[in-house]
């Protein structure tokens, strides 16, 4: 036997974890992680990489449908047929309806560190030079309202550059997010670390996560109510003067306003609003200001409420007010990062994209379009008709709320073309479907705080699978414009580090990488004139100060202050839907085995959890004389979905939270069923953001023999 071992990167997912490869005879045998290698970690799925990789569901050639849209009847073709015929169908549908009718949408198939430079970067549009400026991706749906619009409308600042101070830090908050379950651990590790060394970790979810259950206290609180929390807390800090003072004064604005505002959010009141004890409330408030410092781990969990910017925002002015931000041992600003890619200039678009008109903060910052405008676009022809598709590793039918609409919308374009590894439900719509590579079959770089690797190839591709970019290059040159996307792996190194080729020298030649300069720290930028452009103190806001109330979000038309609002559906705002519907429903809390709707197709990861399931408590469920592993019936108003019962003291009464991933043809009979969307209203979002309220709707749970009847 022929036995290798290569040192490399997992191939599944973005995480890039190094990684132990055991080859046996061409083929990957084994998957340990690196030792001693400061990115190592290894998930379930990585444990379970060779399986993703041979999977008889891969896609191994280019297909071009023979049936009738959504039969998933599909011949096989050659590279060239598909792309020659993806390249005259985008030209024809541009020239008769318009270079605005042809769109694209990535996802986090695509967020591999080569593929996200090119693909949120000059690059992103990838029918701009066409004239499209309707380029969408799952930020539409993630990321972009605690990544871009809280952090850019209350600190003029990108939250990539904001980083919670995890080895120094007295205090780990751990609000709405769950590292130890996200892909990849390094987070958590990190937590592990800090919790070793005596840091205190408090975790503020709605249902007792992994991280709250290592936590030294939990906080329960209802989904979706996190706003009120916070203003309760800034309430009780500026009661007791527990506020930093000198940096209100002179960093600040609108504060007085919020003063006013907090009066409202008495520990009575949102006790009632979040279900959280008065004395816990008070005690998080008093922990949060008192801590000599005291850093945030948050993410999705604060999204998708129906005020989810603004309680983010909340938060960040939380964290400001208690003299937390860019502190030792506090949240962080990192200087600014500059883009090494190569630059590409076009004529922009003289049309908006679709969602512009309605949600033009997330366009002047996010740029782009707003997918959840696509049905309306597609059907409607809502600001105007799109005709043609291109989807690239994202799975839209069960990622996107009311999927019933997004499946009519994909059946009525003229034109759809899907890329991925795996035959996703959207595919079988689509007119042509190309297979993608997964990272063990190419070569490309990974990029980590502080260093860049080269990612080399560990196996020859499947089938005749080929990357992202390289597929992308190959589509742009049929419409004109092939230089915009790098077309092998040479060009792919120089047009990535384009401005600065010293990183291609370093790759090719030092196996350890490249180690990016450490940047001198400087705490307190907004003092030293470091956050702006004019090296004036204080932040890169139209007020150039912390905008308490945003000048921004007014301008748009928004509150300025981070207002609360009660999510629109719940046991408060309809107490009638709450008769029928009584618990309070939470989708979407991520799983090991699973990364959203992929691996449940694989049978080593299924073993770990079988069936979609709902979580619910041990009262809640004997009232519904359900048993643990039952087979169960979710109902909202909107669908009903069939799920299997967790009932586990984790969970508390009157919420649940449900599995989202399932509705794709390759998976387990158990989860193609159970697409969670079907259960979630698509005209329920955030106004800002225009995210779907995926997190504090209602529900009822059934046992499924009851509910047939
Ligand atoms: N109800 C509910 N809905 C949700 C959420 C929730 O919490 N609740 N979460 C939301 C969030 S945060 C997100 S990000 C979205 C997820 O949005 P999606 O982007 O749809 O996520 P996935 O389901 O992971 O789909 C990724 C697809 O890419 C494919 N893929 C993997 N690697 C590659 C690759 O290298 N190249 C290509 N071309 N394809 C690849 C996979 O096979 C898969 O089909 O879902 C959202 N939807
Ligand atoms: N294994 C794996 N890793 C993943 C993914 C995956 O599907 N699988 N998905 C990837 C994606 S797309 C993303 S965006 C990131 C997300 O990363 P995270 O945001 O850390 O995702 P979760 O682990 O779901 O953690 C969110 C937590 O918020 C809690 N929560 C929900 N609603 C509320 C609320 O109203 N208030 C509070 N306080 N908490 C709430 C949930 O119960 C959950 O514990 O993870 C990425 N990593
Ligand atoms: S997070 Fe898991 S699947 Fe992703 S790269 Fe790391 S080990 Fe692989
Ligand atoms: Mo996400």
């Amino acid at each position: 036997m022929n036995t290798k071992i290569k040192q490399g990167i997992c191939g599944v997912c973005p995480g890039g974890c190094q990684v132990e490869v055991e080859i046996e005879n061409g083929k990957i045998s084994d998957v340990k992680p690196l030792k001693g290698a400061r990115f190592s970690s290894l998930c379930l799925r990585g444990k379970h990489s060779k399986d993703v990789v041979y999977s008889n569901d891969r896609i191994k050639k280019p297909l071009i449908r023979s049936g009738e849209k959504g039969e998933g009847k599909f011949r096989e073709s050659s590279w060239e047929e598909a792309l020659d015929y993806i390249g005259k169908s985008i030209k024809d549908i541009s020239k008769k309806y318009g270079p605005e009718s042809v769109m694209s949408h990535t996802g986090r198939g695509v967020f591999e560190h080569s593929a996200r430079d090119f693909l949120t970067g000059p690059t992103a549009g990838i029918f701009e030079p066409l004239g499209s400026p309707n380029m969408a991706s799952v930020g539409s749906v993630c990321y972009n309202s605690f990544g871009v619009i809280a952090p850019m409308t209350t600190y003029g600042i990108m939250g990539a550059r904001l980083t919670p101070d995890i080895e120094n830090t007295n205090l780990l908050v751990v609000w709405g997010a769950n590292p130890s379950t996200d892909s990849p651990q390094f987070t958590f590790k990190r937590v592990l670390k800090a919790k070793e060394k005596g840091t205190r970790i408090i975790a503020i979810d709605h249902y007792k996560s992994d991280i709250a259950k290592r936590a030294d206290k939990y906080i329960p609180v209802r989904s979706g109510t996190d706003g009120a929390l916070i203003l309760s807390i800034i309430k009780i800090i500026i009661d007791e003067k527990l506020y930093d003072i000198d940096f209100v004064e002179n960093y600040t604005y609108g504060f007085k306003e919020l003063v006013d505002y907090v009066q409202e959010f008495t520990l009575d009141r949102v006790s009632k609003i979040t279900g959280i004890e008065k004395e816990d409330i008070y005690s998080l408030a008093r922990e949060i200001a008192t801590a000599n410092n005291a850093a945030i781990v948050t993410y999705t969990g604060l999204e998708y409420s129906n005020c989810g910017v603004q309680c983010i925002r909340a938060l960040y002015i939380l964290w400001a007010l208690t003299g937390n931000l860019d502190v030792k041992g506090g949240l962080l600003i990192s200087p600014k990062a500059n883009p090494t890619i190569k630059e590409f200039k076009c004529e922009k678009p003289r049309v908006k994209p679709i969602g512009a008109d309605k949600y033009p903060l997330f366009y002047e910052l996010v740029g782009g379009a707003h997918f959840m405008e696509f049905p309306n676009a597609v059907l409607n022809g809502d600001p105007y008709k799109i005709k043609a598709l291109l989807n690239i590793g994202s799975s839209i039918l069960t990622s996107y709320p009311n999927p019933e609409k997004y499946e009519e919308a994909l059946r009525e374009l003229d034109f759809l073309c899907v890329v991925d590894r795996f035959m996703t439900k959207d595919a079988l719509y689509a007119d042509v479907v190309l297979p993608s590579t997964t990272h063990y079959e190419d070569e490309s770089y990974v990029t980590y705080p502080g260093l860049i690797l080269k990612r080399e190839r560990i196996i020859e591709p499947i089938g005749e699978a080929r990357n992202d970019l390289y597929i992308l290059h190959e589509i742009a040159k049929r419409l004109g414009y092939g230089k915009l996307y790098p077309r092998d792996e040479n060009e792919l190194f120089e047009m990535a580090f384009a401005k600065a080729p010293n990183i291609i020298r370093a790759l090719n030649e030092n196996p350890n990488g490249f180690e990016l300069p450490k940047p001198e720290i400087h705490y307190k930028k907004y003092q030293s004139g470091k956050l702006r452009e004019d090296g004036k103190s204080g932040f890169d806001t139209p007020s150039g100060k912390l905008e308490i109330k945003s000048q921004l979000l007014k301008s748009y038309g928004y509150d300025g202050l981070p207002k609360y609002v009660e999510p629109i559906e719940s046991p408060i705002s309809t107490p009638d839907v709450h008769k029928e519907y009584p618990l309070v429903l939470n989708t979407g809390a991520r799983i090991q085995n699973t990364f959203r709707s992929q691996h449940l197709n694989i049978p080593g990861l299924l073993k770990y959890q079988p069936n979609p399931e709902v979580m619910i408590s041990l009262d809640e469920a004997k009232r519904r004389s359900i048993e643990d592993g039952d087979k169960v019936l979710v109902k909202t108003k909107y669908g009903e979905v069939v799920f299997y019962a967790n009932v586990s003291s984790d969970m508390k009464n009157g919420g649940v939270e449900v599995n989202m991933g399932g509705g794709n043809p390759t998976q387990k009979k158990s989860w193609r069923l159970a697409n969670t969307n079907k259960l979630i209203n698509i005209d329920n979002r955030d106004p800002i953001s225009g995210f779907p309220v995926y997190k504090a709707l209602l529900c009822e749970v059934k046992k499924w023999k009851e509910a047939e009847k």
